[in-house]
């Protein structure tokens, strides 16, 4: 086509009816407003203003302007023909030390997000923690500490009181593994603490948080709540067949997977992480892993790579990961579609949850606007168009796969790597703040409206 984008080919669907289609954000990502009406501050505010943490040296103050600019972000979801939204609440908006006197300004703001996708028919998912604890309660301990769980239980009575009315589909924790590897093993993501030993306490006040959290809104929730929590797994393979590499890959599925999905789904933590993580255990008290285990309603699956694995010592507790190779994203991650079925095959397997969505899938690329005013994302549209087969064949294979979220609406703050990773559906210009759809975009909106018939494109 001239314009640089492809045409869609019609064909019948493989996709079930009633499919999800959805785009997916998170508030320090993209509201900005650090510190608008009665918000606290968060430990992202705290870390991104410390020197030295952001590659490109930026914040999350501004981000997207998404606090302020929430209508034109719906307009572009219903401009996609999106059926759903996956965005998180910002805890320090909604109570500004954590716990005490909610703020009801900061609820205000999620209130009419949810009404403006509600008027637009689009499903809300709703995240409670997308990485933005409130400062005052990690000068406290933080995940370090149980106390922390606690006060997350009476957060999510609080939004589930306001908002359970109107919002069904809800999302405890994002990316237990990421919180507790980056932010206390690595110190590469807020709070930047870097104790081997911290990941075992950091993940249990998770998990419990987690567990706590699905109770408070099962009473609070009046729509019927639909509940579950979002894991990033990566397809794990092994270098060789050589027996050690096998058991490293094994090793690595346990450090990142197992660790957390073995409690959820059968109450118990697997011994050969918790040897290696060092787990004390006076950690786990009578009932903690029952309460973990409660019964949810969904898995949530952020999917976007594979990595490779041989015997040998990667870090801190890993084996050694082989660098990437093959098509990579400037993320440097490889883009492996087949590892999307492999992965939704195998949490299917082993821990059949009643459904799955893919909470997250895309890519970031160096995207630049043309003269033409339009966004050329050739290989982001690629990328779609493989991982969404590569979903149409997990459900083929019998997943129950329901919904999938790409990430992420528009490009935003990328965590540590700053404003240098553009993962959007939608250029962010960050100058104007204006949004602008990019080829993939136009893409997707054709894929959802036809539920999934037009994947194939025409070159
Ligand atoms: O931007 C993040 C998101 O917040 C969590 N999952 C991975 C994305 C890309 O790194």
């Amino acid at each position: 086509m001239a314009d640089g984008r492809q045409a869609a080919v019609a064909g019948a669907s493989d996709f079930p009816s009633g499919f999800l289609w959805g785009a997916a954000t998170a508030a320090y990502q993209i509201e900005g407003a650090a510190a608008t009406d009665g918000k606290g501050e968060s430990i992202w505010d705290r870390y991104s203003h410390t020197p030295g943490r952001i590659e490109d040296g930026t914040t999350g103050d501004v981000a997207c302007d998404s606090y302020a600019r929430w209508r034109e972000d719906v307009d572009l979801l219903a401009q996609l023909n999106l059926t759903a939204y996956r965005f998180s609440i910002a805890w320090p908006r909604v109570l500004a030390t954590g716990r005490g006197q909610v703020n009801a300004s900061g609820l205000d703001y999620y209130d009419r997000l949810v009404d403006g996708l509600l008027e637009r028919g689009i499903t809300p998912f709703v995240t409670l923690y997308h990485w933005d604890l409130p400062q005052a309660l990690e000068d406290r301990g933080g995940w370090q500490s149980r106390d922390t769980a606690g006060a997350f239980a009476d957060y999510a009575r609080a939004v589930g009181r306001r908002l359970g009315d109107r919002v069904r589909h809800w999302i405890t924790l994002n990316e237990p593994h990421i919180i507790a590897y980056e932010g206390y093993l690595y110190g590469t993501k807020a709070p930047g603490l870097s104790h081997a030993a911290l990941v075992a306490p950091v993940t249990h006040a998770l998990l419990l948080a987690h567990g706590l959290a699905v109770q408070a809104l099962r009473a609070e929730a009046r729509a019927a709540a639909r509940i579950g929590l979002a894991v990033n797994v990566t397809a794990i393979e092994s270098a060789s067949d050589r027996e050690e590499d096998v058991e490293a890959a094994r090793t690595l599925d346990g450090l990142w997977h197992r660790w957390y999905l073995d409690p959820l789904y059968r109450g118990t933590y697997p011994a050969d992480v918790r040897a290696l993580l060092a787990m004390p255990d006076d950690l786990i008290r009578a009932g903690d892993l029952e309460l973990i285990a409660t019964p949810t309603d969904f898995l949530g699956v952020n999917y976007y790579t594979r990595v490779r694995v041989r015997a040998g010592h990667g870090r801190g507790p890993e084996p050694e990961v082989l660098p990437a190779e093959g098509q990579l994203t400037t993320m440097g991650w490889e883009v492996y579609p087949e590892g999307l079925t492999a992965v939704a095959r195998r949490l299917h397997q082993d821990y059949a949850p009643g459904t799955l969505y893919m909470t997250e899938s895309g890519a970031a690329y160096a995207d630049t606007l043309a003269e033409d005013g339009a966004v050329h994302d050739p290989d982001r549209v690629r990328y779609l168009r493989r991982h969404l087969a590569a979903a149409r064949d997990a459900i083929a294979a019998g997943v129950p796969l329901a919904g999938y979220f790409v990430w992420s609406l528009m490009d935003n703050f990328e965590w540590q790597r700053g404003y240098t990773q553009r993962f959007g559906l939608a250029y962010t210009d960050y100058a104007t703040q204006r949004r602008i759809l990019k080829d993939s975009g136009h893409y997707l909106a054709e894929v959802a409206s036809a539920n999934g018939a037009r994947l194939v494109m025409e070159d």
